[in-house]
């Protein structure tokens, strides 16, 4: 079906608003009413969040996984150790019963600080599907740069939160022109199959996919890149797939099958808060400060660091600002977050030292979406898993690595939806505008076009062999291309570059990089295992050498 057959559907009886209104809509057609009241509880602080005047032998920034990996094995080898993290708990349920607002009914607890949503998928049918929604500390920053919306997590479990589980380890051949610098060998040997099994990630059983009803859509997926010539491949996940199928019996209260994804997913989802937090908790080692932003590290006259803290509410106001010392401070605030607080340091003056790869690097991981139209004979089904599963494979001879992305909606649409991974050439740098007193990216976003090259490499031949379009409806009126974002920020903070092959800050014994930052700006394949593999690599050195 393509999109003159589906507003032909609509005149006839089915009007095009009755028919967005059914959708529910991942795309938040809930858009169409006003603000809900707040469903939520206040949260909770940590048991004994971080104090003025404190010292701590380790303080990391950020809670997603390089964080998370470096504050678990400190722990494990006897060091004591803070993590401070701007976003929330996420440990107490609203008046809904739920933690995390579902994705097709955004709400407060959605977006970070934000008066409307600024859902990835703008648009329906042509309509927008933004709303009001009220200034909180909401699960997912939409922020916007110059050329970029860099969608990130926040709260205790970072990205891990919001994403979409898939957990991919890149092919060995493509891993030398990521990170040339590491041995290839011992990643493949020690740090991946370690990051694959402390992360929980496993594959769908092929059989249960082959009949589940929620899975339709990468059924289609599957045959239409088959069809096409392209190689198909299960792509490994950090779901419990379990619990996934007592969702589809219906034995269980629904998770993955209730379109929950981007906002946070209540059930089934092993992020981080069930992996490595879970086990980080346990060493009682290690406490966790939520809703606390660092804002300055500096040299402490005794040595160690100065670390400036700012505690926050869930507007986001700052009411107190706390300062402590720390004997080594891990950056792990997201490939975002570490540039900028990078950048900053360096040009304020506070570390002034660090050198001039600091901001550079930084890419979108070559991330694209679009939407193909299908006939209406190849229905992708009502109710899909928000927890993808299938991967077409196109990196050698196209430059792109397509995941087949749910589309929730809870009625048939015929779309079938993809997120692209492509070989995209452009990398961006953070810079300090002293002025603003703010860090700036000068990404463009006319540099997204090699990336929809790439992924027109598949989809060009897919809608030509099975006679279909693309979907016009997604990302604005009549735009194909979801060129104007990305999920996977990466770079700014270069291994080996910006930081010694470890991640230790040049001029400054202590510091650390240990995030999505080390990496220059692509993963070949969807960032997080890679991200946690690096860190069990430096924390492993970092630990032997430096503690
Ligand atoms: P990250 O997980 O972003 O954690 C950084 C943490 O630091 C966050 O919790 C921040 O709130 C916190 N923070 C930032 N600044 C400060 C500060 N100044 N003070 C205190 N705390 C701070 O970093 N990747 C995949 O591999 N597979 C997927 O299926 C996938 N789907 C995604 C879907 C969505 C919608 C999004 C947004 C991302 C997705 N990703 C996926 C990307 C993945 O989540 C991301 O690469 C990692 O989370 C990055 O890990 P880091 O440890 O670098």
């Amino acid at each position: 079906m393509n999109d003159t057959t589906l507003h032909s559907d609509a005149s006839k009886g089915v009007s095009r608003r009755r028919f967005i209104t059914g959708t529910g809509s991942l795309l938040g057609v809930a858009a169409l009413a006003g603000p809900t009241a707040p469903v939520w509880a206040t949260p909770r602080t940590a048991a004994a969040p971080i104090g003025s005047g404190a010292h701590v032998p380790v303080l990391v920034v950020g809670t997603g996984y390089g964080g998370s990996v470096a504050a678990l094995r400190l722990a494990q080898a006897g060091t004591d150790v803070h993590m401070v993290e701007m976003g929330m708990a996420w440990d107490t349920p609203g008046a809904d019963g739920k933690i995390f607002a579902n994705t097709t009914r955004p709400d407060d607890r959605s977006f970070w600080l934000r008066t409307r949503t600024k859902q990835p998928l703008s648009n329906f049918l042509g309509f927008p599907l933004d709303r009001h929604v009220n200034r909180y500390t909401g699960i997912l920053d939409a922020e916007e740069f110059a050329g970029i919306t860099v969608y990130q997590g926040r709260g205790v479990g970072g990205g891990s939160l919001v994403n979409g589980g898939m957990a991919v380890t890149p092919k060995r051949e493509n891993f030398a022109a990521v990170l040339p610098t590491v041995n290839a060998e011992e990643m493949y040997r020690t740090y991946y199959p370690r990051a694959n099994a402390d992360l929980g990630v496993s594959t769908i059983d092929p059989a249960w996919f082959d009949t589940v009803d929620c899975y339709q859509y990468a059924r289609v997926g599957r045959k239409h890149a088959q069809r096409a010539g392209f190689p198909f491949l299960f792509v490994p996940a950090v779901y419990d797939w379990d619990y996934m199928e007592q969702e589809a019996a219906g034995s269980v209260p629904k998770s993955a099958l209730d379109a929950e994804i981007l906002y946070g997913n209540n059930y089934g989802k092993k992020s981080l808060q069930k992996t490595y937090i879970e086990r980080i908790r346990a060493t009682g080692r290690v406490t966790i400060t939520p809703l606390h932003k660092v804002t300055r590290v500096s040299p402490a006259s005794g040595g160690g660091y100065t670390v400036l803290i700012d505690q926050l509410d869930t507007t986001g106001r700052t009411t107190a600002t706390k300062t402590v010392t720390a004997d080594k401070v891990f950056f792990a605030a997201g490939s975002v977050g570490t540039s900028k607080l990078l950048v900053g340091l360096r040009a304020t003056g506070a570390l002034p030292l660090l050198n001039d790869e600091i901001g550079k690097g930084w890419g979108d991981n070559g991330n694209v979406m679009c939407g193909r139209a299908n006939h209406l004979w190849d229905p992708t089904g009502k109710v899909q898993s928000s927890i993808p599963t299938a991967g077409i494979d196109n990196w050698d001879a196209g430059g792109a690595f397509a995941e087949v992305a749910p589309l929730p909606t809870g009625i048939e649409t015929w779309a079938s939806f993809y997120l692209s991974i492509t070989k995209n050439p452009h990398r961006a740098r953070f810079t300090w505008n002293a002025a603003a007193g703010r860090a700036e990216l000068d990404w463009q976003t006319a540099w997204k076009q090699p990336s929809i090259d790439a992924a027109k490499t598949i989809f060009d031949r897919i809608n030509k062999k099975e006679g279909t379009i693309y979907r016009t409806d997604l990302f604005g009126v009549h735009k194909i291309w979801g060129d104007h974002l990305t999920y996977h920020p990466l770079g700014g903070a270069v291994l080996d570059k910006a930081t010694g092959n470890y991640g230790r800050l040049h001029g400054y014994p202590g510091l650390y990089v240990i995030d999505g930052a080390l990496i220059p700006g692509n993963t070949t394949v969807n960032p997080f295992v890679t991200i946690t593999a690096l860190a069990e690599r430096n924390i492993e050195r970092i630990i032997a050498a430096d503690l």
